[in-house]
C-alpha cells in the first residue's frame, strides 16, 4: 500500500545541487558511469526518472535487491564495476552517506564523499576526499577532464530568488568585522535552504526603496541554534549611510565561490571575505551575470 505513494513522490524529489552538472558533463565526456544504491532497482528506476538525460547517463544500475549484502558491504560496488567491465582500482565512488563510503573504501575504490548530514566531516574520515558540495568537486584532482564552466573564480548556477524583511546584522556586523550584513530570516526559507549547500555565493539585491546593487552573500549553520538552522548573511557592496531593518530584500542568486571555511583569525576570515567581495564585485560586470540586474523581481514590492 505504501509504496505506490512513495513511488509518486520520488518523481518530486529535486537533483542535489551540482549533481545534473556533473552528470551531463561525465556523460559529454564519455565517462563511464554506474549508479549503485542499496534501494531496489525499480525505486531507482522511479526515483532518476524524472531527471531528463539521467537513465541514459548510467551504463549500469545496480540495486539493493541485487545483491546478497547491502553497503557498507562491497558487494553493490563490486557489481556495478564488474557491469562497466572497470578493475575496481580505476574506480571512483561519490557517496553522500558513511555506509556508503565504507562500501566504496572495502570495494577497494578511490570514495569522495560529499556528506548529506552537515558538519558530520569528522566521521567521513575513511574517504580520501571529502567535499562540501558537488560544486566543489574538482575532477582533474582525479585524472578526469575538468569542468569548464568556472569563469574567474565564480560558477554560474541555476538562479534562485529569496525575498524577506531585513532582520539584523546591518551595523553590528560592521563594527566588528567592517562587513555589514544585511540578514534575511532563514526560518521562513528552510525548504529553499536544504536544497543549497552552505557556501559563499553572489548576485543582485534589490532593496525597494535604495535600488540594486551588486551582493556577495554566506549560506551557513548557525552554532547557535540546532545543526539544521542555516543563516543568511547578504553582504550588499555599497555604502549605505542609514540602516534598514524590516525593509525588503529580493535576492537573484546567480553564483558560487567557495564552501565555508574555517579561519584560525578573525584577520584572515575578514581577509577572505574582502576577497570573496572583489570576486563578486568583478564577476558581476560580466555579461552571463550582468544580465539578471534587470529582473522585476529585484523591483517588486512584496506587497504586491
Ligand atoms: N563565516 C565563516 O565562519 N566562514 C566563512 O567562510 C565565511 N564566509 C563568509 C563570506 C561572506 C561573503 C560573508 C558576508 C560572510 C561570511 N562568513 C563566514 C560569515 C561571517 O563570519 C559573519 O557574517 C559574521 O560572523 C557576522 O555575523
Ligand atoms: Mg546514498
Amino acid at each position: 500500500m505504501i509504496t505506490p505513494m512513495f513511488n509518486e513522490k520520488w518523481g518530486n524529489i529535486k537533483a542535489l545541487a551540482g549533481a545534473n552538472r556533473l552528470v551531463q558533463h561525465l556523460r559529454s565526456k564519455g565517462v563511464c558511469v554506474a549508479l549503485a544504491s542499496n534501494s531496489p532497482r525499480e525505486n531507482i528506476r522511479a526515483k532518476i526518472a524524472c531527471h531528463p538525460g539521467w537513465e541514459e547517463s548510467f551504463v549500469a544500475i545496480v540495486g539493493g535487491d541485487e545483491v546478497t549484502r547491502g553497503k557498507p558491504a562491497p558487494d553493490i560496488f563490486v557489481e556495478a564495476a564488474k557491469r562497466m567491465n572497470s578493475d575496481p582500482s580505476n574506480c571512483i565512488v561519490i557517496e553522500d552517506s558513511l555506509q556508503g563510503v565504507l562500501a566504496g573504501k572495502a570495494a577497494d575504490m578511490h570514495v569522495i564523499a560529499v556528506p548529506s548530514i552537515p558538519k558530520s566531516t569528522a566521521e567521513f574520515g575513511a574517504a580520501d576526499e571529502v567535499i562540501n558540495s558537488l560544486l566543489d568537486l574538482r575532477l582533474e584532482k582525479w585524472g578526469l577532464t575538468p569542468f569548464v564552466d568556472w569563469i574567474e573564480d565564480t560558477l554560474p548556477i541555476e538562479p534562485w530568488f529569496i525575498s524577506g524583511p531585513v532582520i539584523k546584522g546591518y551595523g553590528r556586523g560592521s563594527r566588528v568585522l567592517g562587513i555589514p550584513t544585511a540578514n534575511l530570516p532563514a526560518d521562513k526559507f528552510s525548504d529553499i535552504l536544504s536544497e543549497h549547500t552552505s557556501g559563499v555565493y553572489f548576485g543582485w539585491a534589490g532593496l525597494r526603496k535604495q535600488g540594486i546593487y551588486k551582493m556577495v552573500m554566506s549560506i551557513g549553520w548557525n552554532p547557535y541554534f540546532h545543526n539544521s538552522e542555516k543563516t543568511i548573511e547578504p553582504w550588499i557592496l555599497h555604502d549605505f549611510s542609514e540602516d534598514f531593518y524590516g525593509e525588503e530584500l529580493s535576492l537573484a542568486i546567480i553564483g558560487y565561490i567557495r564552501p565555508e571555511a574555517n579561519f584560525s583569525s578573525v584577520e584572515s576570515l575578514i581577509e577572505r571575505i574582502r576577497e570573496d567581495g572583489r570576486i563578486a564585485e568583478k564577476a558581476l560586470d560580466l555579461p552571463i551575470y550582468a544580465c539578471y540586474k534587470d529582473l522585476p523581481y529585484l523591483r517588486r514590492d512584496q506587497n504586491d
